[in-house]
């Protein structure tokens, strides 16, 4: 069993197109260089996280695939758009820098409010707040001047990244490797249905 949890740590997102990503990716270096201490999500990693869901048993993710299939059948395709920056909570103590994803039209909310619902099957925590879609750009780790970065922001004006074409919620694994960045995988896209 090297290696080999029973458990996998999950969650469902939407994919961001690679050109997307290195937009993204470029401008959140520029936004945070110099400001101390954070972890950058990796280009590659960038993703809008619709619901979070936790560690489930191997024996359980046949059922749990099923159920996001079938959550993903409230999807309407349809586009979001990818613009701005902000962080969480607040820029006095910042702990996740973002770009703002908008969503006009409440197509990811209301997938996620699907799958908020039923993840709890699964033993995923029913979210309370309100569904804020956004892409992590990085971690706050320490000493960092959460100010500047306000002030970068506003003077950076509208940052516009793109349009994302959305179709499909992806299951990804994540596995966390202590010092080193998750490795996401995807186990399953989820289409809209036909
Ligand atoms: O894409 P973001 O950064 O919004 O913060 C984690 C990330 O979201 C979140 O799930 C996404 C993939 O890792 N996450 C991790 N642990 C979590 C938890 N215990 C969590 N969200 C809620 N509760």
């Amino acid at each position: 069993m090297v290696g080999l949890s029973e458990y996998v740590r999950v969650f469902t997102a939407v994919e961001l197109d690679g050109e997307l990503r290195r937009a993204i990716f470029a401008e959140g270096r520029e936004l945070l260089d110099g400001l101390g201490k954070s972890t950058s999500v990796s280009e590659e990693n960038l993703h809008v996280t619709l619901k979070f869901v936790g560690d489930v048993h191997r024996d359980e993710l046949a059922l749990l695939s099923e159920s996001v299939a079938e959550c993903a059948t409230v999807l309407r395709p349809g586009h979001v758009e990818v613009h701005g920056a902000g962080v969480f909570p607040d820029y006095g103590r910042p702990r996740i820098v973002w770009a703002g994803v908008s969503d006009p039209e409440g197509i990811l909310t209301a997938v996620f409010e699907r799958l908020n619902e039923e993840m709890t099957v699964f033993g995923a925590k029913r979210e309370h707040r309100r569904f804020s879609p956004h892409v992590t750009l990085a971690r706050v780790r320490g000493r960092f001047d959460g100010r500047a970065l306000e002030e970068r922001i506003h003077r950076a004006g509208e940052l516009w990244f793109g349009s994302l074409a959305v179709d499909a919620v992806t299951l990804f694994m994540s596995e966390l490797e202590r010092g080193e960045a998750p490795r996401y995988t995807a186990l399953g896209h989820y289409g809209a249905a036909p």
